[in-house]
């Protein structure tokens, strides 16, 4: 069991209630929560069905960087809630053009110690400071702003002893690259990584926010770095230095598990389509042909990242056969290179300059081509989030994208006939807050903007005596919260739910069949339960809350699986969907879509024990009994049986 690690000291610092063993629910005081638009919009609503009348937090902060096509009014529609909520609410904002929530949090607001809670799943960037930054539904996160602690199971702690120093073109996108190749992106629910060990000391914040940021795709808790010497000087360039403490583990720390990376092993690598985790070296790659690279996304967006790639640009020239489009991780990072004269090279190298923002991260634009490869600095490849079919998505370092723009090829950068730049540490970037947004110190006179597309959060009902469940879908290991709720060109509906349920799992429609939501409309209107049946690790990826609010929409009641991930599970209990799990897996092959699932006395079984029963009534009329369990503590029980926490 862990002692004395960073992980253990900040959560005996905001530790609130329950247990300290490994997978003991516990409740944590949190300091700071950040939102994006398109999450935010139901968090606040969420805020507002609370009569929530401000935020109880030290800081709380509403950044816009998801949804900033604004093609037809819905996006503006959501900045406009959006600025007016936060003032009413005493939350500080940040409007379209501030720049991706992470990389600016990181920049202006994160500070050693604090936990930080955000309704986002990259929001562990902030462990690259020594946070204790962790990602959540939108509900939680409004409970947080609330005043409410949050709740985790007291987690394992994965030691990474960092040793040596990354090589000549060897990056921080390489090391977490590495590390998704050790412990894959499923079995690591309910653990926080941890760095130390001596090469800790060899990168600097913005680097080991990129490792943080990424270890999300790991499904783990969160990821942090102590606060050292690096982190004093990051603070202090940016003007913060109050903001500093030393935070580092005890020299006889204990971890629950030990693994080494030596830096100076690491090579350039990349996460081949379509999963972040099926890794491979570039060498082993080889010269395969691209067709598009693109820079930018909370993961590699920084200052140093950016001049590292204007730098090699300066005087050449991208491959003529590919696309080369950059988007700044922040103001701060795109002011600095206009004002240094970087952008100039990188507009001359044929780069195509995005606004700062999430941008074709999440589908917004910049789609590939048909049967072409693409290179991303991002930290997904989910099959089709880049808003084509049959996508071809790598993901790599910003060193080995830049090397493909000039080649036209994927290529070992350390084999360009240039040497390696070295990007001095700034000492000081430049500070400008001009647009973030105060809330006044009393918001009860604030008009909240709420144009026809602002819904409000969905109802549902209480637990059924019995579930007269249908199965609508079953589907395999690995189901991304993109495959279940698509972003890209939906991407704009997140505030208009009748509308944006018509999409759910619509990757899985096949052509002159009837979708998912149309199976599971006709389910609840003919007043049954629907059910969906995954494989192992369901719910893997992005934080977003509707992948369980448009199902409950469309009356799903349960979620069958062998493993559900942490914040796909508390979101679907927050919407009171019941999520159980196989005991026995070859049952997962029993159960078949259009199959009945009963479950009689619901909400008795569930307080009794862990264990329900169920019976399995088949498309042919044959019924077997099923046994199934659940990981509920008292509080889930009383709100799926209550139908969800807003009900509660
Ligand atoms: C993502 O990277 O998938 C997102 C878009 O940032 C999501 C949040 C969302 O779906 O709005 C995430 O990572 O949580
Ligand atoms: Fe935005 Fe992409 Fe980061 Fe998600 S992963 S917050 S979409 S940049």
């Amino acid at each position: 069991m862990s002692k004395g690690t960073v992980t253990n000291k900040i959560i005996d610092a905001h530790y609130v209630s329950g247990g300290k063993n490994p997978g003991d629910v516990i409740a944590l005081h949190i300091d700071q929560t950040l939102t994006q638009d398109a999450t935010g919009t139901m968090a606040y609503l969420e805020l507002e069905a609370m009569q929530c009348p401000r935020v109880k937090t030290e800081l709380s902060l509403s950044y816009v960087d998801h949804n900033m096509m604004q093609n037809g009014p819905e996006n503006r529609n959501d900045h406009m809630y959006l600025q007016s909520v936060a003032a009413a609410k005493g939350v500080r904002f940040s409007p379209p053009g501030n720049g991706i929530c992470h990389q600016v949090h990181l920049e202006r607001f994160g500070v050693p110690g604090k936990t930080l809670l955000g309704s986002d799943s990259h929001t562990p960037t902030g462990g690259g400071i020594g946070m204790m930054a962790m990602g959540a539904g939108g509900l939680d996160v409004a409970l947080a702003m609330a005043g409410k602690p949050f709740h985790i199971a007291y987690p394992k702690v994965i030691g990474v002893k960092l040793t040596g120093e990354l090589g000549d073109y060897c990056a921080a996108k390489d090391v977490i690259l590495k590390l998704l190749s050790i412990l894959s992106t499923k079995g690591n629910v309910g653990c926080v990584v941890e760095y130390f060990g001596p090469g800790v000391a060899t990168l600097s914040v913005p680097q080991r926010a990129t490792i943080t940021n990424m270890g999300a795709e790991l499904g783990v808790t969160t990821s942090i770095f102590p606060s050292d010497e690096a982190t004093e000087r990051f603070l202090a360039a940016q003007n913060r230095k109050s903001d500093y403490s030393k935070l580092v583990a005890d020299p006889d720390a204990q971890y629950d598990r030990v693994i080494e990376i030596d830096l100076a092993a690491v090579e350039p690598m990349a996460a081949c389509p379509s999963s972040p985790d099926n890794v491979k070296t570039i060498r082993e790659l080889g010269a395969v042909k691209v067709g598009q690279v693109l820079i930018g996304s909370c993961t590699n967006s920084s200052y140093r990242d950016l001049a590292l790639v204007a730098t090699i640009l300066k005087g050449r020239r991208v491959d003529p056969s590919v696309t080369l489009s950059i988007a700044p991780g922040s103001r701060q990072v795109l002011e600095m290179l206009a004002r240094n004269g970087m952008l100039a090279d990188l507009i001359a190298a044929g780069a195509r300059i995005l606004e700062t923002g999430c941008g074709p991260c999440i589908g917004q634009g910049q789609s590939p081509a048909d049967d072409t490869v693409t290179l991303r600095t991002f930290n997904r490849n989910f099959a089709g989030r880049t808003g084509t079919k049959g996508d071809q998505s790598y993901l790599v370092s910003p060193e080995s994208a830049v090397a493909a723009a000039l080649t036209g090829r994927i290529t070992d950068p350390r084999t360009l006939p240039l040497g390696c730049p070295v990007i001095p540490e700034v000492e000081a970037f430049l500070v400008n807050d001009n647009m973030f947004q105060l809330p006044p110190s009393d918001g009860a006179g604030v008009e909240i903007v709420r144009k026809r597309t602002i819904g409000a959060p969905p109802a549902n009902q209480p637990l059924p005596e019995s579930i007269d469940g249908c199965v609508v879908i079953k589907v395999g290991d690995k189901i991304t919260t993109d495959h279940i709720m698509p972003a890209g060109v939906h991407l704009k509906l997140r505030s208009n739910i009748p509308a944006y349920s018509k999409v759910v799992f619509e990757c899985f429609t096949e052509p002159g069949k009837p979708s998912f939501a149309e199976r599971a409309a006709a389910v609840r209107d003919s007043g049954r339960h629907g059910v969906i049946v995954g494989r192992d690790s369901y719910g893997q990826g992005s934080s977003r809350e509707h992948a369980a609010i448009c199902p409950m929409f469309l009356g799903v009641k349960v979620v069958v699986a062998l493993a559900i991930e942490r914040i796909h599970m508390a979101n679907l209990i927050n919407f009171g969907i019941l999520p159980l799990m196989f005991v026995d897996p070859a049952d997962y092959d029993r159960i078949e879509q259009g199959d009945s699932l009963l479950i009689k006395h619901a909400p008795e079984q569930l307080a009794v024990n862990r264990k329900v029963k169920a019976t399995l009534v088949r498309k042919d009329g044959s019924s077997v009994p099923m046994e199934l369990q659940h990981r509920l503590s008292e509080e889930d029980i009383a709100m799926i049986r209550a139908g969800g926490m807003l009900n509660l």
